[in-house]
């Protein structure tokens, strides 16, 4: 078999023969209507002919996400078993093409992991819309499902929610944020903010499903959310007290109180969260929540000895059952951080294991459904390097090399990269971050087969030329400046 193209994430099976079928003025396409959109708007054609054929088949071994892809004298011909196959093969094809030429090939393929995701922080710093459009299509140019949306943290809370507009009013905007490394404890005041409305968020769901990514929002309860408490003081444990958005990055000590209008108030939110993102997980957080406000609040004192809790910290898993049964009832399943293993999963809730590979390996003989997030392998907000060059980062080293390696349990859901954003203020940054690293997650999720680092090194220089012509902000791999900075 000859060597290349080079696809990334690599295909399972690929045969490449001499020649090329050249996309002409002419050259059209037949496919289901919303798919053939999508190849005239990615190839950029505009013919009447039917050269490029994709339709779907009766075909059980390629599952929801696999195709087959043919390119020869005639045109090119795909098939799929369901639409996500079609549009990954249009992926395929887009990485095929160069110039207006795509080379004779054989393509059979198929992801190892249904979920393969990318975390996004736009609660540390409000990315600008069309940045999340054009980070939707750099997802799907590699064959990544799902967008986890990060909307709300201590430091500004970005999602519309018409019902208690004062959370992006007030809990939108912040008056500084931390300067330097957020343990040297500085600040600045320069005022951030913004927020996306339901409407703009609508329109993205419906980009995105278009390339087939899916978008899980975030709303982080009961802890990260002193935003919502600066917003709306009576959902905190200091109801007569105002708090600012947090400046300073680190985790709030504040957090929701366990009345029962405070339960109801996030349900509500939820609702609107729902009825805006129809995908069916909906993350709600658990992570990180201080106890201490709890300890010394009665009505935590009260909720703990009516429902026998133990320790205050079991109020977090108490929030996080609540939440997971609302949505629950509306025929949605929750999605919560590995924290509530200690305090109770919901039931039905999917476990995003983010601390360690062990954390990893608990969730799943746990029985539960794990997306694999283990930071020493996957959160790309860490430098690559130790180099000095290196944009500030939140500490800790993850080279692309570690990245690759990654051997996530055959079981579990997926994987997904996390860039949480206290050290990426700018689009250029998060890009410089996310790749090529979420390129080789990407094949960490999608491809099957021994991994072969030579391999993908090779491909990946003939892909890197591919984020050029995009534009990508990338690392390329120590031979360039970082974007400038300010932090
Ligand atoms: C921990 S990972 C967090 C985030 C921070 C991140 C920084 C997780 C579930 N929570 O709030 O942004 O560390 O790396």
């Amino acid at each position: 078999m000859r060597r290349g193209p080079s696809i990334i994430p690599r295909p399972e099976t690929m045969e490449v023969r001499d020649g090329h079928f050249v996309i002409g003025a002419d050259t059209g396409v037949s496919a289901p209507p919303d798919i053939a959109d999508l190849v005239r708007e990615t190839l950029a054609i505009a013919g009447s002919g039917n050269e490029i054929r994709l339709s779907l088949v009766n075909d059980v071994h390629l599952g929801t996400e696999g195709y087959r892809l043919r390119v020869a004298e005639d045109g090119v011909e795909v098939q799929a078993a369901a639409l996500p196959g079609l549009r990954w093969a249009v992926q395929t094809l887009r990485q095929l093409a160069e110039s207006n030429r795509l080379p004779y090939v054989e393509v059979v393929d198929r992801p190892r992991h249904g979920w393969r995701g990318s975390l996004l922080d736009v609660a540390r710093w409000c990315h600008p819309l069309p940045f999340l459009y054009r980070y939707v299509d750099l997802l799907a140019f590699h064959k990544l499902n799902t967008l986890h949306l990060h909307l709300t943290d201590d430091q500004g809370w970005r999602f519309e929610v018409h019902r208690y507009p004062r959370l992006t009013e007030v809990g939108g905007f912040r008056d500084g944020s931390s300067v330097g490394h957020a343990s040297e404890g500085r600040t600045d005041h320069v005022p951030h903010g913004g927020f996306y409305t339901q409407r703009e968020l609508r329109d993205l769901v419906a980009y995105a499903a278009h390339r087939g990514v899916r978008i899980m929002p975030e709303v982080d309860a009961p802890g990260h959310m002193q935003a919502a408490i600066a917003a709306y003081p009576r959902l905190g444990n200091a109801p007569n007290e105002t708090l600012p958005v947090r400046r300073q990055w680190g985790i709030s000590q504040h957090v929701l109180n366990v009345a029962d209008e405070t339960v109801a108030f996030v349900r509500d939110v939820l609702d609107e969260l729902t009825d805006v993102f129809p995908f069916e997980h909906v993350h709600i957080g658990g992570d990180e929540v201080p106890s201490d406000e709890w300890s010394v609040n009665s009505v935590a004192r009260q909720r703990m000895s009516a429902e026998n809790l133990t320790s205050p910290g079991q109020l977090s898993g108490w929030w996080s059952a609540r939440l997971a049964a609302h949505l629950a009832e509306h025929g949605r399943r929750a999605a919560v951080w590995d924290e509530l293993l200690e305090f109770g999963i919901p039931d039905g809730a999917s476990v995003f294991a983010w601390q360690g590979v062990d954390r990893v390996d608990l969730a799943v003989r746990g029985g539960h459904q794990v997306v694999a997030a283990p930071y020493e392998y996957t959160y790309l907000d860490w430098a690559e390097s130790d180099s000095p060059d290196e944009p500030l980062a939140i500490g800790g080293v993850l080279p692309l090399s570690k990245v690759y390696s990654y051997q996530p349990p055959e079981s579990v859901l997926g994987v997904q990269g996390q860039l949480w954003s206290e050290y990426l203020p700018t689009p250029k940054l998060v890009e410089w971050r996310a790749f090529p690293r979420l390129a080789a997650l990407a094949e960490v999720g999608w491809s099957r087969g021994e991994r072969d680092p030579a391999d993908f090194h090779r491909r990946l220089g003939e892909h890197l030329p591919r984020l050029d012509q995009l534009n990508v902000a990338y690392n390329p791999l120590g031979k360039a400046s970082p974007p400038t900075r300010r932090l």
